[in-house]
């Protein structure tokens, strides 16, 4: 619980705090939407149609928000996404200047083929809070709340990070579990750590999943998140981090000269910059994700003949709050 003094001082401080908070329900019904006709694509095989479907109900609820919005993070630049673009107003126009990063349907595959852990995921925060990342990889690092700041680096090792997490923790570095993306790229990050005996989670896909597991480790068992994933995807990750609390490295992947440029047009001028959770998502935060498929983070859409559950986790970086909110929808 927060002191009195505390919550004193939050009270009065600027509008955007009293604001967000009632917003926090608004943006759950953005994601339940978005879930729900995700879900009537699950197992078809059909990952642009899902993604479709999840985009366009995101919109469509968008637009019902009291907003003043922009798309910082969406389905991409102008000319190739009709949709939830990046730079496209969103929402009623009248209310707060917010921004906005969306991911309407996180693991697409995972959707399409039924596995766990496809969500629909929103980050709202105030104009100018969310990094405007290009679509490229970030290599990432997070770890959850209540260890030392600096403990792990992105400039360190993988195996150095390991290492410190466990020596803080008191274990081996046996008990301490990795969880990265089951990619090619990741084949020499996997045999170090594998070599050095790390017990790794390895995921298809939905890092932003991932990234919130390894804030919660008593329940996920998972102590530490390494590796490349969307950079969408990192900036959406942190948005929870700065919810839950936990420590978050990213370093957007520049590595040709068209990436570098396209970062330049983003106003990304140093392209080996390390961003801390803070900086990728600043200011007051708030962050939804819907469940489409089962999955340890969320229970995905259940349909049943006369209504539909979802189950959603939404949070705030101002209070640290986190929600689980379970709501049944007429049919
Ligand atoms: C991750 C993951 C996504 O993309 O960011 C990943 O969170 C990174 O890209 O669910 P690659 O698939 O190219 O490795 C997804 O898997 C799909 O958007």
């Amino acid at each position: 619980m927060p002191s009195l003094l505390k919550v004193a001082k939050r009270e009065s401080g600027r509008d955007h705090a009293r604001l967000a908070r009632a917003m926090t329900l608004e943006l759950v019904r953005v994601t339940e939407r978005a879930a729900i006709a995700a879900a009537g694509w699950r197992g078809r095989g059909d990952e642009k149609a899902a993604d479709a479907a999840a985009v366009e109900a995101t919109r469509t609820e968008l637009l019902n928000l009291a907003i003043d919005g922009r798309i910082v993070i969406g389905e991409g630049e102008r000319d190739e996404a009709p949709m939830l673009y990046i730079g496209e107003k969103v929402g009623s126009g009248h209310g707060p200047e917010v921004d906005i990063a969306v991911d309407p349907l996180e693991g697409t595959t995972l959707c399409a083929k039924n596995q766990p852990d496809s969500l629909c995921v929103l980050a709202m925060a105030e104009r100018g809070g969310l990094l405007n990342a290009p679509d490229v990889y970030m290599t990432k690092i997070a770890i959850g709340p209540g260890y030392p700041a600096g403990l792990v680096d992105l400039d360190r090792s993988p195996m150095d990070n390991v290492r410190a997490l466990a020596d803080v923790k008191g274990v081996p570095v046996s008990e301490i579990v990795a969880c990265v993306l089951d990619r090619p790229r990741h084949a020499g990050l996997i045999e170090d750590l594998r070599l050095a005996g790390v017990p790794l989670k390895l995921i298809s896909d939905g890092d932003i999943a991932g990234i919130i597991h390894a804030t919660n480790t008593e329940d996920s068992g998972i102590d530490i998140y390494l590796g490349s994933g969307g950079a969408p995807e990192g900036v959406l990750a942190a948005a929870a981090l700065r919810c839950i609390g936990g420590q978050m490295q990213g370093r957007l992947i520049l590595d040709t000269p068209e990436k570098r440029d396209r970062a330049a047009r983003m106003g990304i001028t140093d392209p080996n910059r390390k961003y801390a959770a803070d900086e990728l998502a600043s200011g007051d935060v708030l962050f939804a994700a819907t469940g489409v498929t089962d999955g340890s983070l969320l229970n995905g859409v259940k349909i049943s003949r006369t209504h539909v559950t979802t189950s959603t986790i939404v949070m705030r970086s101002w209070s640290q709050t986190v929600r689980w909110v379970t709501a049944r929808h007429a049919r």
